[in-house]
């Protein structure tokens, strides 16, 4: 076995609490059921498409007592992206269903939804799951962003399963994940397979919750770290006095990182996308936005400061949303002839050349860096891979410009030397904080329990989670009550409602409070290393988004 660090010996004696209720009663629980549940939107069309799971009960798991219950064979993938506290949702699986029955099994399929199709997977026994409690990553059966989606592809799941005697398949990943997690239940259910199929919310994104699912895993871990990295460059900032620092932060699509990030650090300034899309602002408006905040701190002698940028802010610019739906369209119908061209000019010619008037305007005003990386390879769902797009530096670039500007016109007078940086990498895979290595860890208990009461087409759901974990309760909600319909690819589909940044909600409503003060001021907060030893006020404490959304 490799080399371990001495933090890592001393987290894997670490023993995650679980709510109260599995402590107790470990997986034998009873269960209260609410009244038929609907989808979040048009319930009609998923009623029609899911109608063997659809209106299910949310489950709330009660009392319970210990009784015999025949041996489980369940199947587990990671899928997508990777997000901390992945390896103790599998521990808390493994934990609940030996604790079933101590002849249960666990097969851990590899790779993601492509290792269930492919039948490959390894058998997580009790050796394995120690040597991975407590710790970030994926690594112990690895993940992938293969779509699990056709009738073809379900019927090689159950044939996989069959060999096995699989009775049971837990699917660890995001919206586009549970929303095929879904759909497998459906049809298992429809072929009358009696193989259950129940899900685990998961994306550093923060973007799978609604009132059941109070938040994603891996979120609390990522922006804790994003955030002690955020600090330290602020304290470097305000030592220095020098660099402006613009900090991209990951999250494909919605702003809950960058904002969660601001709210712990308070930088001079954060663009939110959801506001720049309900305000239908331009590049050419933020651009300007932000360079007033450079130029007013210039005027107090702040030559320096920190500004996060959400990921997907580039999606949201409607100019630039438009371009980018012209884009995907062109560079997937348009695939053979695009990759055969031999040099860049060519391709920036052949797309220019194909683009409606506003978005080949949109598109000649980019720096041909961004230029180039956007017409890069698509994800498998057909998306821009906005992590690999550097809008920090298109920022930075254009807020530059501006400023010279100003200086020629004598408006400006300070001093604009940057830095840039992009956390994403850095907290992926960070060992999990407490409160996520709590979390998964009644996440995958939630499932075995779950999988006990003989439930499918259902989420496992750890609730209360702003309240310490010995108020924690746990249950599950049927996936089909957050799917909703959609336009994919020209198409109408049933797929599980992404979650944006809401701004009539409180966090947001304590940004926008506080934002003019940030940015004049250096009210920076330093929030340091996640803790894992010591009062649980340093160790335990839930993201500042979860505290407001449950004042
Ligand atoms: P998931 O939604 O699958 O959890 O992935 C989230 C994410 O971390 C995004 O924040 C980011 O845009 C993307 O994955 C990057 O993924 P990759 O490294 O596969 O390009």
């Amino acid at each position: 076995m490799s080399e371990i660090s001495a933090l890592q010996a001393a987290r894997a004696a670490y023993q995650p609490k679980l709510p109260p209720v599995l402590k107790e009663c470990g997986p034998f629980v009873t269960y209260e059921g609410s009244d038929k549940t609907e989808s979040v939107a048009d319930p009609q069309a998923i009623a029609d498409i899911f109608p063997h799971t659809y209106g299910l009960p949310i489950v709330t798991f009660a009392n319970g007592q210990e009784a015999p219950h025949a041996p489980l064979k369940a199947g587990v993938i990671l899928s997508g992206g990777q997000a901390p506290g992945g390896h103790n949702v599998i521990a808390g699986l493994f934990d609940g269903i030996t604790a079933l029955n101590a002849d249960s099994e666990l097969f851990g399929f590899l790779g993601g939804p492509s290792g269930l199709m492919d039948d490959n997977y390894i058998m997580l026994t009790a050796d394995i799951i120690d040597a991975y409690r407590n710790t970030g990553g994926f690594d112990i059966i690895g993940s992938g962003r293969t779509k699990l989606e056709t009738e073809a592809q379900f019927a090689q799941v159950v044939d996989n399963c069959k060999k096995h005697g699989i009775t049971a398949l837990v699917v660890i990943g995001g919206d586009d994940s549970n929303t095929n997690a879904c759909m497998l239940a459906e049809y298992m259910a429809q072929q009358s397979t009696g193989i259950q199929v129940v899900g685990c919310p998961k994306t550093i994104d923060g973007d799978l919750k609604n009132e059941q699912i109070e938040v994603s895993f891996g979120f609390d871990t990522a922006t804790k770290v994003y955030s002690e990295l955020i600090g330290n460059i602020q304290r470097d900032a305000n030592s220095a006095r020098k660099y402006w620092h613009f900090v991209k932060l990951m999250g494909r699509s919605a702003s809950h990182i960058a904002l969660e990030c601001t709210l712990q650090t308070h930088p001079n300034a954060a663009v939110i996308s959801e506001e720049v899309a309900e305000k239908a602002q331009t590049l050419k408006e933020i651009v300007e936005f932000l360079a007033d905040i450079v130029r007013n701190r210039a005027e107090s002698g702040f030559n320096f400061g920190v500004v996060l940028v959400p990921e997907g802010l580039i999606e949201f610019i409607p100019e630039m949303k438009t371009l980018i739906g012209e884009l995907n369209d062109l560079l997937a119908k348009e695939a053979d002839a695009f990759k055969d061209l031999p040099t860049d000019d060519d391709k920036l010619q052949f797309v220019n050349g194909r683009l409606s008037a506003p978005s080949c305007q949109a598109f000649s005003s980019l720096p041909g860096a961004i230029q180039m990386q956007l017409m890069m390879d698509r994800d498998p769902h057909g998306n821009v891979q906005v992590s690999r797009i550097e809008t920090e530096k298109l920022l930075v670039d254009m807020v530059g410009d501006l400023l010279r500007e100003w200086q020629r016109s004598g408006a400006y007078m300070g001093k604009f030397s940057t830095q840039t940086h992009f956390f994403g990498y850095e907290g992926r895979c960070a060992a999990p904080s407490n409160f996520d290595a709590d979390y998964c860890y009644g996440l995958g208990y939630t499932a075995a329990a779950l999988l006990a009461a003989g439930k499918t087409g259902y989420m496992a759901s750890v609730r209360n989670l702003s309240a310490p974990s010995s108020e924690w309760t746990a249950g599950g909600i049927p996936l089909t009550v957050m799917m909703n319909m959609e336009r994919r690819h020209g198409e109408d589909r049933p797929v599980i409602r992404k979650a944006l940044v809401e701004l009539d909600g409180k966090p947001f409503a304590e940004f926008a409070e506080n934002r003019a003060a940030w940015a004049r001021g250096n009210e920076f907060v330093y929030p340091g290393p996640i803790q894992y030893f010591g009062p649980a006020e340093v160790c335990d404490p839930p993201t500042v988004t979860l505290t407001l959304e449950q004042s």
